[in-house]
């Protein structure tokens, strides 16, 4: 699906742009929900057998399941699943998740299409990407200072994420509801127009970067409530985060980033492929087996040597006290 000018026009003045009936949820998101009901059923087998869980929980739906899981255990697991590996302290286990039904959305043509029609054919997928298991609020786990585990993500741009070698690439967020996301399950907001305003200080702050409150228009803030299939594509630059979940389902997402082909990523350590060339067809990933592995090795690698530094911002900034 290729976008109308009337499309990219929306992008380009709001830095934001809802695509509906993307990605194909019979072939393409069932096939990714049974490939994590395997990776959850492993997960609570490994629990139960370390005995932090109480049961397996086996006649739960997936939702109720790993709710369940995290409330069991008293911790969220997002590394689990992630096809992603967090920032600091890596191990040579630090779980990850890499299936071929994951590989088969970030390689979807469909998305690709869409993609395409925002920063060109040759495309990069960038490793800044995430799945995420947003608990409800009601049942999460609690951090010890009373704050919910994995609740609303703050206000940040994806720039202000990766480090100063992408300011440059023009790097494209595709937000990806995998069931659909509406206000009360905490779907996405975001500031319209607030690309043409720069890059804004983002502080750090419990373990991850968020902007402070007067540095950027949150006034004008809009949520994006979604439907499996659709897609939501951002600006890096565009000013995000999103609502707590205040449902009583998992809110369950992927965040997938793109760019041009040989533009920095933002994330040097971590491994990204070609998934659509015109130029050099021959360079485009086809094999999920390839993409796990090349996971394992930056694991590997990373484990073996101290954090990278992916904030360029320090907590001592007159901006962050
Ligand atoms: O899914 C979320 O809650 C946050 C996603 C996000 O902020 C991002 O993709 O940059």
């Amino acid at each position: 699906m290729k976008l109308t000018n009337q499309q990219l026009n929306h992008f380009e003045t709001e830095g934001y742009l809802v695509v509906e009936d993307v990605i194909d949820p019979i072939t393409v998101l069932d096939p990714l929900v049974k490939e994590y009901e395997g990776v959850l059923n492993n997960f609570a087998n490994e629990l139960f057998g370390k005995g932090e869980i109480k049961d397996l929980y086996q006649d739960l739906d997936f939702s109720e399941r790993l709710t369940q899981i995290y409330i069991d255990s008293g911790k969220v697991h997002n590394q689990y699943f992630d096809f992603s590996l967090p920032q600091t302290g890596i191990k040579y286990d630090t779980p990850m998740w890499h299936g071929p039904a994951v590989f088969n959305v970030l390689t979807c043509p469909q998305l690709l299409d869409v993609v395409e029609s925002v920063i060109g054919s040759e495309i990069y997928c960038n490793p800044v990407q995430h799945v995420r298991f947003k608990p409800p609020e009601q049942y999460a786990p609690l951090n010890e200072d009373g704050s919910v585990q994995f609740g609303a993500t703050k206000w940040h741009q994806d720039n202000g994420v990766v480090n100063e070698d992408a300011d440059e690439t023009d790097m494209l967020t595709v937000w990806v509801p995998v069931w659909d996301a509406s206000e009360e399950d905490g779907c996405l907001h975001l500031v319209p127009k607030s690309h043409k305003d720069g890059l804004n200080i983002h502080c750090p702050i419990e373990g991850t970067v968020a902007m402070p409150d007067d540095v950027f228009k949150k006034q004008d803030a809009i949520s994006i409530p979604m439907k499996r299939g659709s897609v939501l594509l951002m600006h890096r630059l565009t000013c995000h985060g999103s609502l707590p979940n205040l449902s009583k389902r998992i809110r369950w997402s992927l965040d997938l980033r793109y760019n041009p082909i040989g533009q920095s990523s933002g994330r040097l350590a971590f491994p990204g492929f070609n998934a659509k060339s015109s130029i050099n067809p021959d360079t485009v990933l086809k094999n999920p087996v390839i993409w796990d592995s090349m996971w394992k090795d930056a694991r590997k690698k990373l484990a073996a040597q101290e954090d990278p530094d992916y904030n360029r911002w320090s907590s001592d900034h007159p901006a962050c006290a």
